[in-house]
């Protein structure tokens, strides 16, 4: 699921692995590749602006967090969690049976989600009848009882002579000492007039806890068109977002409870009963920006900054900054737990380069080994560094006199920073790792 636009977004992001900053045009160059990139991804236009303009203003340019990469994956994140709306349980009816409608267009999987919502229900405890609510389809009632008996729910039909006998489903919920009813209803080629109406009448007169949409997400943006066009008329109160298996490129998925005002509970994953999820905002995102661990990437990404966060004030704030500051801090920047599980927390679908990140771990180690070739007094001191020292350091640390001066200049950039500790802490992430 979602593979396509996961690849394409990490391949994106991962161009930005190797920067120590990122600058007003290398967001620029970002929004609009993301724009190519959604629009490619058929995901609606409306929510292509509405993302690109909460993006434009989000991002800023910055001498680095973690990484600009990590940056960019973060404020994508939060931005693509929040088009996504937020996850609802379905209501209940405390009184007695709860009733769900399930509605869509021909083909959608109403049928097939109604057996699927039923065995998720069931799994939870809920005692599940299937109902057979569609009267133009025999075949379709037929279907519904074969899934019943395959995934161990009841059923019952309510189509008597060609129409759906809405008093028989009303006895029936009143005596049923069942949890939940889903009606399979009737569905058509289109979204047609007489449709939606007979749907809305349906739903006046059973009141049902929840009229749940089932719209194929295979359609891409066309899915978001359609939710709409079910909610202006009909009582629609949640989206199942069916084939998303299938919705590699994410455009359904991105688009549909944006544009239609209606959340996405549920999607179907595949054609087994149990291909059936709750839609987690949060996780969703994850799994479109291809971020293998959503919470496992925060929280490291939060430790890291709070680790290093101390390191540089605490240093700054008594005006001690010198390269035992700066040892320190690289001691905390490479230790295995920090780094180490921040890359495994990090994207899964491949384009994570590997070798950027050990390169940035390779520096640190590098500078360490010079720092620790220098003298308690040179540490102090580093400004007393001519160039017999520089080279008798290079040496020590197996190291290039190049890479001494390298490090010197960062360590003069920094110290004139150090009283200005939030500046100076993101300078040290940006600049280092
Ligand atoms: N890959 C995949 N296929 C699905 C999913 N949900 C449904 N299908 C398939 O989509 C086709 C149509 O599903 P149905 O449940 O019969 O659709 P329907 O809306 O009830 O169709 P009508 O009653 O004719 O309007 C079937 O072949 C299902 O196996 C899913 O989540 N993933
Ligand atoms: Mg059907």
């Amino acid at each position: 699921m979602f593979e396509g636009i996961a690849r394409r977004v990490q391949g994106l992001v991962s161009s930005f692995r190797s920067k120590g900053v990122l600058t007003q045009e290398d967001i620029n160059k970002f929004l609009s590749d993301l724009r190519w990139l959604l629009i490619e991804a058929d995901v609606s236009l409306i929510v292509v602006n509405d993302l690109l303009e909460r993006l434009r203003e989000k991002l800023k340019p910055q001498t680095g967090v973690v990484s600009p990469a990590d940056y960019l994956l973060k404020v994508v994140f939060g931005e693509i969690a929040q088009i996504l709306g937020s996850y609802r349980p379905l209501a209940t009816n405390a009184r007695g049976l709860s009733i769900y409608m399930l509605v869509g267009l021909q083909g959608s999987g109403k049928t097939t989600t109604a057996a699927k919502l039923g065995f998720f229900l069931k799994r939870k405890g809920k005692s599940v009848v299937l109902g057979a609510a569609d009267p133009y389809r025999p075949a379709g009632a037929e279907q519904l009882k074969v899934l019943a008996a395959e995934s161990g729910l009841y059923f019952e039909s309510f189509v008597d002579q060609g129409s759906v006998n809405v008093n028989r489903i009303k006895e029936f919920a009143k005596k049923s000492l069942h949890d939940v009813l889903l009606l399979d209803t009737a569905g058509r080629l289109h979204v047609e007039a007489d449709m939606l109406k007979e749907l809305t009448q349906l739903s006046q007169l059973l009141s049902p806890q929840e009229v749940l949409l089932v719209v194929d997400a295979m359609l891409g943006q066309e899915a978001a068109d359609i939710a709409r066009a079910f909610k202006d008329t009909a009582p629609v109160t949640g989206i199942i977002l069916s084939k998303a298996d299938g919705d590699e490129r994410g455009g359904a998925a991105l688009s549909v409870a944006y544009v239609s005002g209606v959340p996405v509970l549920f999607m179907g994953t595949g054609e087994h009963v149990s291909d059936f999820e709750p839609f987690v905002p949060d996780e969703t995102a994850a799994m479109i920006l291809g971020i293998g661990n959503p919470k496992l990437f925060l929280r490291k990404l939060g430790e890291l900054e709070q680790q290093l966060a101390q390191k540089t004030t605490s240093a700054s704030a008594e005006e001690k900054f010198d390269m035992n500051t700066l040892l320190e801090v690289f001691e905390s920047m490479s230790k295995e737990s920090v780094l180490g599980s921040l890359t495994k927390a990090l994207p899964v679908n491949a384009s994570v380069e590997p070798d950027v990140l050990e390169a940035g771990k390779k520096r640190i180690r590098r500078f360490k080994a010079i720092i620790q070739s220098m003298t308690m007094y040179e540490r102090k001191h580093p400004e007393i560094l001519n160039a017999s020292r520089k080279r008798r350091i290079a040496a020590g640390s197996g190291t290039s006199v190049q890479e001494v001066n390298i490090l010197l200049k960062q360590y003069v950039a920094l110290k004139k920073l150090a009283k200005n500790p939030r500046e100076l802490q993101r300078m040290l992430r940006g600049g280092l790792i």
